[in-house]
């Protein structure tokens, strides 16, 4: 595939010409692009510019907010393939999922769409005769989101089609690792604005940088939201900036999830799940499973299933389409797998797979093989998230067992089990289950719907996007009490008058 090809069609091409910032593509190693990077001055115009846009944004009706974000989904669909295509040569994952990620783009507007006629407050019962009250749901102010490279443009979606509708302009800072997929969102954004006429001069904005550049956002009070994806000391630096301003933060940092194979599961499809969760996007999801415990009843023949189906994953150019896994995105995250499996071994493990691949003609690309770790405990680096391809599987008797280590990792975003038997199943979801943002049952704990809130507890950072009442995050919530009566009686029965 022709990246400047894709570029040309994205309408990017001169842009991604020049610059300090040198895009490398981790299939093959190759120049991909190169992108200009933003001075200080520069950001701080973007939040000025976002700034009076907000004034002018939050008068306009929601329905209308609303039209701005279908012609985006209109223009995603257009440019699907294109866009798939560039998160696929830039992030390194296989087509289909660069498309699902386009398509997650697309899901995310239509919802918002939907929204933007159903920004519902309560009405609740005031304890005063003559009154009324109310909640109402006011734009907050702008927005600025920080995105990873593993899902380069669907984050910025899932933020950016809530934020807009809910009257809150946007200035994205994605990684630095994927600038040109932002470019081409931000091209597709433009034109979308010129087409829906009087959206105002800074309402979609793009900054690009490194480390500094997120740190002044997230420092300015004129970010009202900062919504934050990436490492939990990432998010931990900037939870705290955020709060000392009280400004309000949507942190959606690691996870390290789990699922459990019972005796009663569905082998199969139990299989099917845990091969896409852990395998899937070279295990670069921050949903991907980390860690898998099996009931020692099925324990011997689970795994040695699932070594017969790790060794036939086919590993190489994410452009074919046999291809099932793609390269990791660069040799840091290559070492780091590297010393893990190096730790887990010294912790007990016993590894299959793991090594570096190497793929005719993609020499520069860092290939593996996806990591099998039949680990004796949860043991130090199981309870570390490691951003790659690495599974550990541990033996567990009872299930309440299983959903106690389930619940040992510091983080909790994605947990799933597979089971047939209602009370195991019921268990696992209830308050006495898997502490996590999402518990599943007979999926695997990656690929999640828009429809639903996204996002996790404790060191995943509490943060919620996408779908449910997520929207509420990008709003700010008046109580309005009206008396329409002519005396003034005041709560809680007080007497409070002159004599
Ligand atoms: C991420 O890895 O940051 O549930 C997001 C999923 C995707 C999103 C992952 N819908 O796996």
């Amino acid at each position: 595939m022709d990246a400047s090809r894709i570029l040309a069609d994205l309408g990017i091409l001169e842009q991604a010409g020049a610059g300090d910032i040198e895009v490398r593509s981790p299939i093959s190693g190759a120049v991909i692009g190169r992108v200009a990077s933003h001075t200080a001055a520069d950001v701080d115009a973007a939040l000025a510019r976002a700034h009076s846009a907000f004034l002018v944004w939050r008068d306009v009706p929601a329905p209308r907010r609303g039209e701005l974000v279908r012609l985006l989904g209109e223009r995603l669909r257009k440019h699907k393939h294109a866009l798939g295509s560039l998160v696929s040569l830039e992030a390194g994952k296989i087509l289909q999922e660069g498309l699902g990620e386009v398509q997650e783009m697309i899901d995310i507007c239509d919802f918002a769409v939907g929204l933007s006629r159903q920004l519902y407050g309560l009405t609740i019962a005031s304890e005063r005769p003559g009154h009324r009250m109310a909640e109402s749901w006011h734009p907050a102010g702008v927005c600025a989101i920080i995105s990873a490279f593993n899902f380069p443009v669907a984050v910025w979606s899932w933020n950016a089609a809530l934020a807009l509708v809910c009257g809150d302009p946007v200035i994205w800072k994605p990684s630095e690792k994927t600038p040109l997929t932002a470019l081409a969102v931000q091209r597709l954004m433009d034109d979308v604005l010129r087409e829906f006429g009087d959206a105002p001069d800074g309402l979609v904005s793009l900054v690009i940088g490194d480390r500094e550049v997120g740190a002044q956002l997230v420092a300015d009070p004129r970010a009202a939201i900062v919504s934050a994806t990436g490492s939990t000391g990432m998010g931990r630096a900037v939870g705290v900036a955020v709060a000392q301003r009280f400004g309000r933060a949507i942190l959606e940092l690691g996870g390290n999830n789990a699922g459990i194979v019972t005796p009663s599961a569905d082998r199969e499809l139990a299989l099917r799940a845990i091969l896409f969760s852990a395998v899937g996007t070279a295990g670069q999801r921050c949903t991907s499973l980390r860690r898998l415990f099996v009931q020692e009843s099925v324990h011997d023949d689970t795994v040695s299933r699932l070594k017969q189906l790790y060794g036939k994953v086919p590993i190489g150019n994410p452009l074919e389409p046999r291809t099932l896994m793609g390269p990791l995105i660069d040799r840091q995250a290559f070492e780091r797998m590297q010393d893990a499996l190096q730790r887990a071994r010294a912790e007990g493990g016993k590894v299959t797979g793991g090594g570096r691949v190497s793929v005719a003609g993609l020499a520069e690309g860092y290939y593996v093989e996806p990591a099998l770790v039949e680990m004796p405990a949860q043991t130090d680096i199981v309870l570390q998230e490691t951003f790659a391809p690495i599974l550990y599987v541990m033996k567990y008797r009872d299930f309440g067992e299983a959903i106690a280590a389930n619940n040992r990792a510091s983080h909790g975003l994605s947990s799933c089990v597979f089971t047939t038997d209602l009370r195991e199943a019921e268990s696992f979801v209830s308050a006495r289950g898997s502490d996590c943002g999402i518990a599943n049952v007979n999926i695997g704990p990656s690929g999640a719907e828009i429809g639903g809130a996204f996002g996790g507890e404790k060191e995943t950072g509490g943060g919620r996007e996408s779908g449910s009442d997520a929207w509420k995050g990008y709003m700010r919530r008046a109580t309005n009490t009206v008396n329409y009566s002519s005396a003034l009686p005041l709560a809680q029965g007080i007497d409070f008058r002159l004599d």
